[in-house]
């Protein structure tokens, strides 16, 4: 049977460049759907009716919704190429469990850095930091989060680099000086042509960014 993957999306997400990545490390086509998030497309509403959010996969008329959960069915219908999740099943446990984690902490403190200022940057950047330094310890000495290779955990957490520029400019502080192990990290995930092609171009992210400062009147002097 023909495969038709649709994939609504906003550029800018790291949620959505989640599943480009998984789409991408397993070579499957899609058509991508940009979308209008103040004016929704009725595909979006009918196809994501509860959270009413991208990313959402439509594969052969049947949509997937949350990214990791999407990244998860990629990774199992598309299993022949590159296999994202660990085989054995405490390291699979494992690689949720800090996907999670990501998803529970990283967001909140991430959009701190460059939505606010004065006390509230200082103590967002503070937990920024933090949680990505409790990321660095659970990398080691690995190449990968998934070890020698690109798997699960790296998917979740490098679409979060392409926003790193943004963090950096808006709140005034430099993740490679604090976290040079993650740097490092982001390095070798960029050296893979699936990943690096599948994000966006920080400096896009940074425009973005500048224009939602606007709107929430947030001081860019
Ligand atoms: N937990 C969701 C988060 C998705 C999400 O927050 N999507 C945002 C864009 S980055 C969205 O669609 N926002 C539109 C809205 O909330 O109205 C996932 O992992 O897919
Ligand atoms: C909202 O989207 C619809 C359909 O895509 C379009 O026709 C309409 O002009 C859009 N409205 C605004 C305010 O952008």
């Amino acid at each position: 049977m023909a495969e038709k993957v649709i994939l609504l999306d906003f550029f800018a997400s790291m949620f959505g460049m989640r599943v480009r990545v998984a789409l991408a490390a397993k070579g499957v086509e899609y058509e991508f759907r940009e979308e209008d998030l103040p004016n929704k497309s009725q595909l979006l509403l009918q196809s994501n009716p509860i959270h009413k959010k991208i990313p959402v996969l439509i594969h052969n008329d049947k949509p997937v919704c949350e990214s990791l959960i999407i990244v998860e069915y990629i990774d199992e219908v598309w299993n022949q190429k590159y296999p994202l999740l660990p085989s054995h099943p405490y390291q699979r446990a494992q690689a949720r469990f800090w996907a999670d984690y990501i998803d529970k902490k990283l967001y909140d403190a991430a959009r701190k850095t460059w939505t606010k200022s004065g006390e509230e940057l200082e103590a967002g950047k503070k937990e920024f930091v933090e949680i990505l330094k409790q990321l660095e310890s659970e990398l080691g000495d690995k190449a990968f989060f998934g070890g020698e290779s690109f798997g699960f955990l790296d998917v979740a957490l490098v679409t979060y680099t392409a926003w790193f520029h943004t963090y950096e400019k808006c709140g005034g502080f430099s993740i490679g000086e604090h976290c040079p192990t993650l740097s490092a990290w982001v390095k070798r995930c960029l050296e893979i042509d699936f990943v690096s092609n599948s994000l966006i171009d920080p400096t896009k992210v940074y425009e973005f960014a500048l224009k939602i400062r606007k709107v929430f009147g947030i001081d860019t002097s």
